[in-house]
């Protein structure tokens, strides 16, 4: 499935509206995660519960909290050197180190006021994030924290652990723990100098709200106005790291979007994203995790991310002693000497200019007069010709980095550089080709629309990426084809062929892309009904996915107002009922839960969100007559958060919750 992140770029793209606060970050292009604490003490083994654990094991083992908590006598790292650290990351080419200043199990490698469940508590006894602050600015550095919402330490933090039976409930205060949660904001960014990246997460249970994000970001800003904010305060929308349309831009969605061990194929124009992913399998450290990747595939990444314009932020776990784990100090030596070659074909760029290349990825650099295209060649050609498609304009020459310059010569649409038979590294090897102005890409057309489907009417865009390059097109069969000057409104059903033209000349094949006017989906005559309801079945049990709901034997039966979660572990519920759509259109529904969920609407499945996750949004669409429609939401919850919420809009408008008086039940 293409995965595309654009949520935010409909709402307010930072190519709208780019916040130079973010410039540092995005010239850096790579950075430095550490997932560092207690859990590295037992370093993924506990007891009779296996040997699989990282940072997660106090749930992931059922570690009771007087037990998890032995380790904060056994933490004494006295290896520990941030100066050593700082360098590795620097010598790497990693511009930003982003450390666990608290992950989940509450414990602070920070000294702070406001608990003792923290590294001053330890043998220790030193304050990391300290010697940290002072060391990162002589390495050339920016410091910046991970810091967890979720806590599963701290006595005013719900939900509890799903096992942690005898844990009591009683006396926990939301409020009163998020004033510790911004009691140690304050702290991070106040006793350890500028900071740059306040980079939150465990942001996906119930008991969190968006709001409460906003607040933390407004929060995070008063105290370093220039501090970056990552959007994991409320509205990631589950690993793929998307941010809810109105989250983003200085809301609780944050700065910029994260996916988690994931890259996406393609992300709209203007849009700040960071992967992050793990070197191994896992976050912190496991003494048994072998599973590293390779060097050449840690760079293949590299690349694949900044020619998409995101940044890398790549993970280590730091052993209990303060080391590194060697597997993980040898590659980011190997990325080292690879940078010192070719770091300038990473810090600095912006993305590819072409859509895809066969051979490896690509990054700019925009000069005055010219631009520097990097051509990060993973398949090095045998026969030392690298064919660059779709270049076009004025190549002023070209250079493979490491190497000396070369030739090139220009064909029909494409250049041709000639290449030394051997590529200079091991990994990938890097070719400079300067081009006078901005590159110019004879690339065909990008046919877009809201939708494939529609039921009014539709505007179509013609978008290709270079200025000077004429798109035309033609509608049907018919072979005329018209300049392109602004978007085309379909009415009917309508195929679209077009192609890219320079002076006159067709410079890229023909595509073609079909819009299909749907019938909208009848209304239903709703003859006794009664508004601002649905009626809500409850199901108790324990499932992995979304069970079949006609197996099972219902609990209770009443009529709710919203379609909510309940708070409760090992329930299923079905909502069912009628909503009114007030006028004839393509409907967009936001479908957002922890754990599975399913939407129906006039019995045909809209959105299928199902299976055990965190909090995760997906998106679907259907036509829909002016009237009332049938609308059926399944839901469960396994152990854990709990959350279930569902927004709607006209399709390409702004999404917004549902207001309770288009709700209703038939008497
Ligand atoms: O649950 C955490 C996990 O332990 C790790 O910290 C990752 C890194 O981004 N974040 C959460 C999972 O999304």
């Amino acid at each position: 499935m293409l995965e595309l992140i654009v949520a935010a770029s409909i709402a307010l793209s930072p190519a709208d509206t780019p916040d130079p606060k973010l410039n540092w970050w995005r010239d850096a292009r790579f950075g430095m995660f550490i997932h560092w604490g207690l859990y590295a003490v037992p370093a993924g083994t506990w007891k009779d519960k296996g040997s699989g654990h990282a940072e997660w094991i106090r749930t992931t083992a059922q570690i009771p909290l007087e037990e998890y908590d032995k380790f904060v006598s056994e933490f004494n790292p006295v290896l520990f050197d941030a100066d050593a650290w700082c360098e590795m990351a620097n010598d790497a080419g990693m511009g930003y180190i982003v450390i666990t200043s608290k992950h989940h199990d509450g414990f602070c490698l920070f000294d702070s006021k406001h608990t003792n469940f923290d590294i001053m508590s330890t043998p220790f006894k030193r304050d990391i994030m300290a010697e940290l602050a002072e060391a990162a600015p002589r390495h050339d550095v920016r410091m910046s924290w991970y810091h967890s919402i979720m806590d599963w330490h701290h006595p005013d933090y719900l939900p509890r652990r799903g096992w942690e039976k005898d844990r009591t409930v009683d006396g926990a205060d939301m409020q009163r723990f998020r004033t510790y949660l911004h009691g140690q904001v304050e702290e991070l960014l106040t006793n350890y100098g500028p900071i740059g990246i306040m980079w939150f997460d465990g942001e996906w249970e119930s008991t969190w709200r968006g709001s409460y994000g906003r607040e933390l970001y407004e929060h995070c800003i008063s105290l370093q106005p220039d501090v970056i904010v990552n959007n994991r305060l409320g509205a990631r929308g589950g690993m793929e790291g998307m941010t809810g349309m109105e989250g983003y831009a200085g809301g609780y969605g944050g700065d910029y979007m994260t996916p988690e061990q994931e890259i996406p194929d393609a992300v709209a124009n203007g849009i700040d994203w960071e992967t992050c992913m793990t070197m191994n399998d896992r976050w912190g450290y496991n003494l048994h995790d072998k599973n590293f990747k390779s060097t050449t595939d840690l760079l293949k990444k590299l690349a694949d991310i900044v020619s998409k314009s995101g940044n890398f932020l790549l993970n280590i776990g730091p052993k209990a002693d303060g080391t590194f784990p060697e597997e993980s100090i040898e590659r980011l030596s190997e990325i080292g000497d690879w940078m010192d070659i070719n770091a300038e074909a990473v810090h600095g760029t912006v993305g590819s200019p072409f859509a895809s290349l066969e051979w490896g990825r690509a990054t700019q650099k925009f000069h005055d007069e010219s631009t520097t295209l990097y051509l990060h060649v993973f398949d090095w050609p045998k026969d030392g010709k690298l064919v660059i498609p779709g270049l076009a304009g004025t190549v002023l020459g070209a250079k493979v980095l490491g190497g000396s310059s070369t030739t090139f010569s220009v064909g029909q649409g494409e250049v041709i550089v000639d290449l030394p038979s051997n590529m200079p590294n091991k990994h990938i090897g890097v070719v400079a080709v300067e081009v006078q102005g901005k590159p110019v890409i004879y690339a065909p057309p990008v046919i877009s629309a809201l939708a494939d489907v529609f039921v009014n009417d539709l505007d179509v865009e013609l978008t290709v990426g270079s200025e000077d390059i004429e798109i035309r097109y033609a509608i049907n069969d018919k072979s005329t084809y018209g300049i392109y000057r602004s978007p085309i409104r379909l009415v009917g059903t309508t195929s679209i062929h077009a192609r890219s033209y320079d002076a006159n000349k067709a410079v890229s094949k023909v595509v073609t892309k079909t819009f299909t006017k749907v019938t909208p989906w009848k209304a239903i005559k709703l003859q006794n009904h009664v508004l601002n309801t649905l009626t809500q079945i409850t199901y108790k049990g324990t499932w992995d996915d979304l069970p079949d709901f006609t197996q099972l034997m219902s609990e209770q039966t009443e009529l709710v107002s919203s379609i909510s979660a309940t708070d409760e572990e090992f329930v299923a519920l079905v909502i069912d009922g009628y909503l009114y759509i007030s006028a004839t259109n393509m409907i967009e529904f936001a479908l957002e839960s922890d754990d599975g969920s399913r939407l129906l609407i006039d019995d045909r499945v809209v959105i299928e969100n199902g299976g055990l996750h965190g909090t995760q949004e997906k998106r679907g669409s259907a036509p829909l007559s002016r009237g009332w429609h049938n609308i059926k939401v399944e839901w469960f919850n396994k152990t854990g958060g709990a959350h279930l919420n569902l927004r709607m809009g006209v399709l390409g408008e702004a999404m917004h919750a549902i207001d309770p008086s288009i709700f209703a039940t038939s008497k």
